[in-house]
């Protein structure tokens, strides 16, 4: 009976008043019959014992079997029957950063003119950042105020021995020119830092596209065809260039670049004929050899081709912004 009632059962109440009713320590079916083991002659006792065993057994394993189907009928109602219709949930998978993705870019289209990728540290000495650019001592670019040096034990900024994060990628033309002879032609891309305060085009740590270019025969004329080239590949063939006569210390003659945007003139950097100064300060004989060279801001140009209005968007880690490159 116990086992019929046993598989029978269908709440766990139902549960609970057959174990008490079969198995209860004081009034349970089977307590009485193993009272009545007492009363049985010697002889048969041994044989009564096992035969109680046995049942007791076998009702103990009725009882475990009823709580377990009890309980897989109850996570059966409780978890939903998966639907294997319903559309998967897509991961969300990150991407490249899309200055990241501009350098690539840019690195590739300087390759095609036969550019190769150079690269330097961002963390400098006076002499590759200022020095060798023919930046004099008392130059208002060394100011202690207008860089972000280093607190170097026992340097003074600006002075040899000290160590500044780089304010420009041109120290990359002195690192290659110190290392390589003539003909040169190499871009570098990478990250400057200057304590510029953040606005729509400004940022205190951005990237420059340095080139150079060191030859025989090396003319004005090939910068501007390298950077119309460049420009036409970049922004478009249509994008209006415009070079305007500037002055930097490691260049002459010196000028700024401008594209159009929007109607309005805008710069994106500079560029010039290496300075002779320059070329002797790497050992090379400017009587020989001349070059140009060219330093352009990647975010400027990336913000022309995908038409960002803001810089800090780029730097705002925004993925709402980001998830659009
Ligand atoms: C230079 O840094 C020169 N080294 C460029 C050069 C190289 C001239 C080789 C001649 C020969 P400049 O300080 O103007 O130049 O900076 C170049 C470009 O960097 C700017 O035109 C602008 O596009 C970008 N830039 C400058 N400051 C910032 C800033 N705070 N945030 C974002 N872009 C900037």
């Amino acid at each position: 009976e116990a086992s019929r009632v046993f598989a029978g059962v269908q709440s766990k109440e139902d549960l609970e008043e057959a174990r008490v009713r079969f198995l209860g320590a004081k009034k349970g079916a089977f307590r009485e019959v193993q009272q009545q083991l007492g009363k049985i002659s010697k002889e048969d006792k041994p044989q009564a014992g096992q035969q109680l065993n046995k049942v007791k057994k076998a009702l103990a394993e009725a009882l475990e079997n009823a709580t377990d189907s009890l309980k897989e009928k109850d996570s059966g109602s409780d978890s939903p029957t998966p639907d294997p219709t319903l559309p998967g949930i897509p991961m969300d998978l990150g991407h490249v950063h899309p200055i990241t993705q501009t350098i690539e870019h840019l690195k590739e289209i300087m390759g095609r003119m036969g550019f190769e990728s150079a690269e330097g540290p961002e963390v400098e000495g006076p002499w590759h950042n200022f020095v060798a650019l023919n930046i004099p001592e008392d130059h208002p670019a060394r100011d202690p105020l207008d860089n972000f040096y280093l607190a170097t034990a026992g340097a003074t900024a600006g002075e040899e021995g000290s160590q500044l994060m780089r304010s420009q990628t041109s120290t990359v033309q002195i690192r290659v020119m110190e290392k390589r002879q003539p003909p040169i032609r190499i871009v570098s891309l990478g990250r400057v830092y200057r304590p510029d305060a953040p606005d729509a085009t400004h940022f205190p740590m951005f990237h420059q596209m340095e080139g150079l270019l060191v030859d025989q025969n090396v003319t004005m004329a090939n910068l501007k065809t390298v950077l119309r080239v460049f420009a036409n590949n970049y922004l478009g063939s249509d994008v209006p260039i415009r070079f305007r006569p500037s002055f930097f210390p490691f260049t002459e003659p010196s000028v700024e670049v401008d594209f159009l945007w929007n109607d309005q003139w805008i710069e994106f950097g500079g560029a010039g004929m290496v300075d002779p100064a320059v070329l002797t300060a790497v050992g090379y004989d400017p009587e020989k050899v001349g070059g140009f060279a060219f330093g352009l801001g990647v975010e400027r140009l990336c913000m022309r081709r995908h038409n960002i209005t803001d810089i800090r968007d780029l730097y705002s880690g925004d993925l709402r912004f980001l998830s659009q490159f």
